[in-house]
């Protein structure tokens, strides 16, 4: 994308019991699957989590002996950036498939939901961020598309071992107001677009476009405690607030 690097921030969804059975050997640990995201201030609307059913993961130990979930490529970036115990030295305790862990229970930051599912989403690239996409589908219209072909498409469901409650409950959040583009800023756009899937790349993209910029300059928090207060102030203070509680990290690629 630009030139020099760019500063994600990592939000961890801790993983709740029962662990999936791939996963049932690390139980008792504190295990994350980590997201890296552009946008810290949005994670009050977050519905889900994404993952790719058939990308390759690796849990690995950081050096506080937590075990993070993402792609190889990222925990070794992590690994140079201080997250390890040894720098450059990936402990990787397993490989797991994106489908060993589909449908599993997290607990997530600032969300209004106690319990978040991780669901599928083809989309997924492998060489950007942690292969692990958290999900807000009231501002991120990828997120809204992926979440509706979910809600929409009983077999789509079915084929990933996704309950009916881990998607049906789950509506976009009001968190954010953008002038012209109301509360809920990625439902309008996908629907003025008339955005049909995931897969709608084109009109995706230039959904983006409309939203992300004007979202950046215009948008104004509607959330508890930052009430009326632009997106681009509140940004940094809702990314420390995470990081300092140990609910975020910053990355960079
Ligand atoms: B963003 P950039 Cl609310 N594959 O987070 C596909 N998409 C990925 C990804 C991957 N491997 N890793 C991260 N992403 C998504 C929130 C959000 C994001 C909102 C609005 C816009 C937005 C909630 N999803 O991104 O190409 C993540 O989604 C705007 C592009 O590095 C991450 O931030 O610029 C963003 O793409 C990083 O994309």
């Amino acid at each position: 994308e630009g030139v020099g690097p760019q500063e994600y921030t990592i939000i961890k969804m801790k993983l709740m019991a029962p662990y999936p059975a791939k996963l049932k050997p690390l139980e008792g640990k504190s295990v994350y699957l980590v997201a890296a995201t552009l946008r810290p201030e949005t994670m009050f609307g977050q519905t889900n989590c994404w993952i790719h059913p058939d990308l390759t993961y690796v849990a690995t130990e950081m050096a506080n002996g937590e075990i993070f979930v993402c792609t190889r490529r990222a925990a070794r970036n992590m690994s140079y950036q201080g997250f390890t115990k040894n720098d450059g030295k990936v402990d990787v305790v397993m490989e797991l498939k994106g489908m060993d862990f589909m449908g599993a229970a997290l607990h997530a930051p600032l969300t209004s939901f106690k319990v978040i599912y991780t669901l599928p989403m083809l989309t997924i690239k492998e060489d950007k961020g942690t292969g692990v996409v958290t999900s807000v589908p009231s501002d991120a219209p990828d997120d809204y598309a992926a979440l509706r072909d979910l809600k929409k498409k009983q077999p789509f469901r079915e084929k990933y071992g996704i309950k009916d409650e881990m998607v049906l409950p789950f509506e976009p959040v009001p968190i954010i107001d953008i002038p012209g583009f109301g509360n809920l800023s990625a439902v309008t756009v996908c629907d003025e677009l008339k955005i049909q899937s995931q897969n709608d790349k084109d009109k995706l993209t230039e959904a983006k476009e409309k939203v992300y910029l004007k979202g950046f300059y215009e948008g104004v928090m509607l959330v508890e405690g930052f009430k009326g207060q632009k997106v681009q102030d509140v940004k940094k203070s809702i990314q420390k607030i995470m990081v300092e509680k140990n609910e975020a990290a910053i990355y960079m690629e």
